[in-house]
């Protein structure tokens, strides 16, 4: 999953078109290069990142999923508002990415009402705060049970198995203990028996660990990937696309050789 990201922080700001145009571009690229979904997002959900209006975010992120109507990958929208979701979702995407996890009856309405996909994030806390003191008795046996407790709701509302896939939410909420214990039970996952999704790029625990700023956080970031493969991530979700595909090849090709290896692992 590439992400492709229209906010003003993302891309030098000379005004409106440039931007759509830059994004554009850049979804473009990132399926050049071998995403098979793009996630396409306009309101930064990092820690103590300013709210977004709902009319500013649908300026954002509409005409992009109009530009790429017709576009040969599945079109994801990254958003936790449902006036967003529901314009994005008639515009042709076909996957809903919520950070709350359709925990707005009106967000788990609006996805119901279509056959899109969903995916299923967890957090503690939210982006404003999320960071100031994360707790967990048992990280991974408490968002395991979180998502657990979201499925059967969003099974309940009507919304088939098949739709919908979880994420343990990497630094949403976590402290780099609690991100490295949820990426080395990762696994664990499995037993929801959905697709499990992974966010690690770039993010603010690779830094911690290697020391390097976010723009240096390539190498890190596919790293992590592939330990989230290796461990039965299905989708990763990136802003490098050609790195992490490439190392997933040779993951691939050496899983493929493997005649011990489950199909699971392939
Ligand atoms: C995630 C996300 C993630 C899902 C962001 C960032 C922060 N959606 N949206 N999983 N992260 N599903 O990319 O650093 O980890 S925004």
């Amino acid at each position: 999953m590439g992400i492709v990201n229209v906010t003003p922080d993302s891309f030098s700001d000379g005004g409106h078109h440039f931007r759509c145009d830059a994004a554009l571009a850049h979804a473009h690229q990132l399926m050049q290069q071998g995403a098979d979904i793009l996630d396409i997002g306009g309101e930064s959900t990092r820690p103590s990142a300013k709210p977004v209006s709902v009319q500013e975010e649908l300026d954002r992120v509409m005409p992009l999923i109009e530009g790429l109507r017709g576009a040969p990958v599945p079109l994801s929208v990254d958003s936790f508002k449902p006036e967003v979701m529901r314009a994005a979702l008639a515009a042709g995407a076909s996957m809903v990415n919520d950070i709350n996890a359709l925990q707005q009856p009106e967000a788990l309405a609006s996805v119901a009402a279509s056959d899109a996909a969903v995916c299923l994030m967890h957090k503690q806390g939210n982006p404003q705060t999320m960071q100031a003191q994360p707790q967990y008795q048992d990280v991974v046996a408490e968002v395991l049970q979180f998502l657990h407790s979201r499925i059967a709701a969003i099974e309940a509302a009507g919304i088939a198995r098949e739709r919908i896939m979880v994420d343990p939410g990497f630094g949403f909420g976590k402290t780099l203990e609690h991100n490295l214990a949820l990426l080395r039970g990762l696994d664990a996952f499995k037993e929801l028996g959905v697709p499990v999704l992974a966010g690690l790029s770039r993010k603010s625990m690779l830094g911690t660990i290697t020391g390097q700023d976010v723009e240096h956080r390539v190498h890190a970031s596919v790293a992590a990937a592939l330990l989230a493969v290796q461990r039965g991530a299905q989708i990763v979700r990136v802003h490098d696309v050609q790195a992490t595909v490439d190392a997933l090849k040779i993951w691939q090709a050496v899983n493929a050789g493997n005649i011990f290896a489950t199909d699971e692992d392939r």
